[in-house]
């Protein structure tokens, strides 16, 4: 799934002193293009399902969000849950390149995220574009853990690039909070770093340092910004070794049954006939 690249000594130099890299032309354009595909089948589904029929994928996505929000939520975390993504993800082509960026043992550190950032589906804010914040406030891994960032199609400043503050990597962790599930860096610092949008082409990958400072950029065109993020700790770091490997992601199912009439014995009966 990705094309042969080279990280030359340089590469990893300005990795090191700047906390990113743009890895250009990393996955084909082809496993980028089946993700996209995969992701707008689930909720096609689910449009066929409602009868949703307008003329394009953004009007039906509108049209399902402001009719059935349930739905719509359920098909948006369908998507972080596809095969393509997983398999990229847990590649070995994605272990080895790691390996390049010195993370000695790689392990993935949470699930990966998709974005699917629009301001008509979007409730608040932060549904689509997100504050200053470092990952590790979070993800409280190793301390060389990295974020690869993926965008889904070719992303430019006014499709929101994401923005990142070249070296501010190195002033360890400066979030004081969680706020939405980010660490948010302090108003007071944050105003102070300058930031530098990334834009990217479908198959370009941005590898961070999960302590650079970052945040989205804003969307002002009428298109969707669509993304992949995953996450990465080094098992062989020491200070992770020594705080014995926190793992502070929660996750597990609704106590609540959500169809508590589903006529269940009927319906598998009618499936293992
Ligand atoms: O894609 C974005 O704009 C920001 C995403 C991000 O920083 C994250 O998921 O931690
Ligand atoms: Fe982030």
């Amino acid at each position: 799934m990705l094309n042969e690249i080279n990280i030359s000594d340089d590469d990893i130099f300005y990795f090191k002193k700047n906390g990113f890299f743009k890895i250009k032309n990393l996955i084909k354009k082809e496993y980028i293009e089946n993700i996209l595909f995969e992701i707008k089948n689930i909720f096609n589904i689910q449009f066929k399902n409602k009868n949703i029929k307008n003329n394009s994928f953004e009007e039906n996505l509108i049209t399902l969000f402001n009719s059935d929000f349930n739905t719509f939520l359920n098909c948006a975390k369908n998507c972080q849950n596809l095969f393509l993504i997983h398999n990229l993800g847990s590649s070995s082509e994605i272990y080895n390149l790691l390996k390049k960026f010195e993370i000695k043992k790689p392990n993935i550190c949470t699930r990966p995220v998709t974005f699917i950032n629009y301001e008509k589906t979007s409730k608040e804010k932060i549904n689509h574009t997100i504050f200053e914040h470092q990952d590790w406030r979070s993800m409280q891994g190793s301390i060389n853990s990295v974020i690869l960032w993926v965008p889904l199609v070719d992303i430019d400043k006014d499709l929101g690039a994401l923005e990142v503050s070249a070296g501010s990597h190195l002033m360890g962790l400066i979030s004081d909070k969680i706020e939405n599930n980010f660490g948010r860096t302090p108003d007071k610092i944050s105003k102070k770093l300058k930031f530098e949008s990334i834009e990217v082409e479908a198959g370009d990958c941005l590898i961070f340092s999960s302590f650079l400072v970052h945040r989205s950029g804003n969307n002002i065109t009428d298109n969707i910004r669509f993304s992949s993020h995953f996450r990465y700790n080094d098992m062989l770091e020491d200070s992770y070794i020594d705080r014995g490997f926190p793992t502070p992601y929660k996750y597990g199912p609704d106590d609540k049954l959500l169809f508590p009439n589903l006529k269940t014995k009927r319906l598998i009966r009618n499936i293992m006939k």
